[in-house]
């Protein structure tokens, strides 16, 4: 049987990530194939045009589950009544700008959507913030929508959770899949930490099948430098990896998950990292809800890690504060 429609809203439609990501939403890769969907693409004014286009591909493709689309240059009209946000769309880092320039540029935008999901959305929507810098525009946003829950936002690491499976299992030689317990803490940035400490494979420990040094030396850096040596091959970023994480970081929060995912969430105060700060942990997912995995021994090494992420966080966050007002 069919359940009734649900509204998408996709930010960011006109970019390269929405290229990829609109038709496997559309298509039913999401959120299944016995849920119908309804899209609102919103961009800015400049690229409407370009948006209409990809609107006009996607009805081409006459998915049997897309009921309706609409595109809009304005965030009240997309969040209206939404179940999910997917927060694609952000002004790029240009050229001599430092970090702190886009943090500024990108907490009004976050501001803008924030205000806008607080009063348009869905009161159970569930918002992913994929656009840079992530957790710090998930920050921003969950502030500026108070009549929402904080547990209602998220930030993504699934690409860079899915990079560190990846690197792992072709060192070991094994299939992705028999990978478990890989956890990236902290910000999606090169200070992030991706860690093997708690990794299975093939419900052995990974730590006894790799060397400290190769973790130390090659994979951590491997796994925070995959979005730039991508660029560095395809002359652009990530784009169709970035989609298919969006979609199965949605889908495993939609319908749950008993593997360990990590997920950019406002901190509880687990593992002693400042409560509200949006830092990735562990976590598992039961209906709708993110729990995050307790009581993992965290060693010297690892919090050295875990606290340059969070120093980092915390920077950005202050910054965000003043700004804020
Ligand atoms: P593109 O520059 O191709 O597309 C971004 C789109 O967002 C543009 O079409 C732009 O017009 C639109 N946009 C800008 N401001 C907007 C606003 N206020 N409202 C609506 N739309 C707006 O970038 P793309 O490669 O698609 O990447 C999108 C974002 O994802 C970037 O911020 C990028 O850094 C970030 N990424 C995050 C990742 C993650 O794991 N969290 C990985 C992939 C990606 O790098």
């Amino acid at each position: 049987m069919m359940k009734p429609p649900v509204r998408v809203a996709i930010t960011g439609g006109a970019g390269q990530i929405a290229y990829s990501l609109i038709f496997r939403v559309a298509s039913g890769e999401m959120l299944g194939q016995d849920q119908p969907i309804i899209l609102n693409l919103l961009e800015v004014p400049q690229a409407l045009t370009t948006l209409k286009g990809v609107m006009m591909e996607l009805q081409d493709c006459a998915y049997p589950l897309l009921q309706d689309v609409a595109i809009t240059d304005d965030p009240n009209v997309a969040f209206a009544e939404i179940d999910y946000a997917l927060l694609v769309g952000a002004a790029p880092r240009g050229p001599g700008m430092e970090r702190a320039d886009l943090l500024k540029i990108n907490s009004e935008v976050f501001k803008i959507h924030g205000k806008a999901l607080n009063e348009q959305a869905n009161r159970k929507v569930k918002v992913l913030v994929v656009g840079n810098p992530a957790n710090t525009n998930a920050f921003i946003a969950m502030k500026c929508a108070p009549k929402l829950d904080p547990k209602q936002f998220s930030a993504m690491m699934r690409l860079d959770h899915a990079r560190a499976v990846n690197l792992l299992a072709a060192k070991v030689g094994v299939n992705v899949s028999a990978v478990e317990n890989i956890v990236v803490w902290g910000n999606h940035s090169a200070n992030q930490y991706p860690s093997i400490a708690h990794a299975l494979v093939n419900g052995k420990a990974a730590s006894s099948l790799v060397e400290q040094n190769w973790v130390e030396n090659e994979f951590i850096p491997a796994v925070q430098q995959r979005g730039a040596t991508i660029i560095k091959a395809r002359g652009k970023s990530s784009a169709a990896s970035a989609a298919s994480a969006v979609v199965a970081h949605m889908r495993d929060w939609a319908m749950g998950t008993e593997k360990l995912v990590s997920v950019a969430i406002a901190s509880d105060g687990s593992y002693d990292i400042p409560p509200g700060l949006v830092y990735s942990f562990p976590v598992t997912i039961k209906n709708g809800e993110f729990s995050i995995v307790q009581g993992l021994d965290i060693d010297k090494f690892s919090r050295s890690r875990m606290l340059v992420s969070q120093k980092e966080l915390e920077q950005e966050r202050d910054i965000i504060l003043d700004l804020l007002g």
